[in-house]
């Protein structure tokens, strides 16, 4: 199975940003840690990271007919973004929305989530394993 791995905005920014909040992991070791667990389970991973709406949306949409799952944490733009679930909408690619922090024991703002409405599972608040524990769940799905 292929599995197409999106980060929204900042994510590029692991290891530097808030380490209290989203740890001490860069994103090049996150890549690292989801490529090495794809390998282990047999299956194709492509990642990818955009700190910009427009070009999540065209990958989104590039990945109908090429990916069977979508692992996605979109930034902030989980909480502001009808286009990002448009998209997902739009290509009916299985999703897992993954978030490294609790975002439900946060702000207020970070409760409410547009992705939410079309993934089928939501992973928070487990640091980077949560990719990890999504792309597991796929591939446990599609035994
Ligand atoms: C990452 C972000 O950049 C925030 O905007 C979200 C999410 C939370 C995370 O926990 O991975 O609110």
């Amino acid at each position: 199975m292929k599995i197409l791995v999106i980060n929204g905005p900042n994510l590029n920014m692991l290891g530097l940003r808030e380490p209290n909040i989203y740890g001490r992991t860069t994103y090049a070791d996150l890549c690292a840690l989801i490529e090495k667990r794809c390998a282990e389970l047999g299956c194709e991973c492509e990642l990818y990271q955009s700190n910009h709406e427009g070009d999540i949306v065209d990958k989104i949409q590039a990945a109908y007919g090429v990916f069977d799952a979508i692992v996605i944490n979109p930034g902030g733009y989980t909480h502001t973004s009808v286009a990002i679930l448009d998209a997902l909408k739009a290509v009916s690619i299985p999703t897992a929305e993954v978030h490294i922090s609790d975002v439900d024991n946060r702000e207020e703002f970070r409760k409410f989530s547009y992705v939410s409405l079309y993934a089928e599972i939501k992973i928070a608040g487990h640091g980077i394993n949560g990719y990890t524990e999504a792309v597991e769940y796929f591939v446990n799905k599609n035994r």
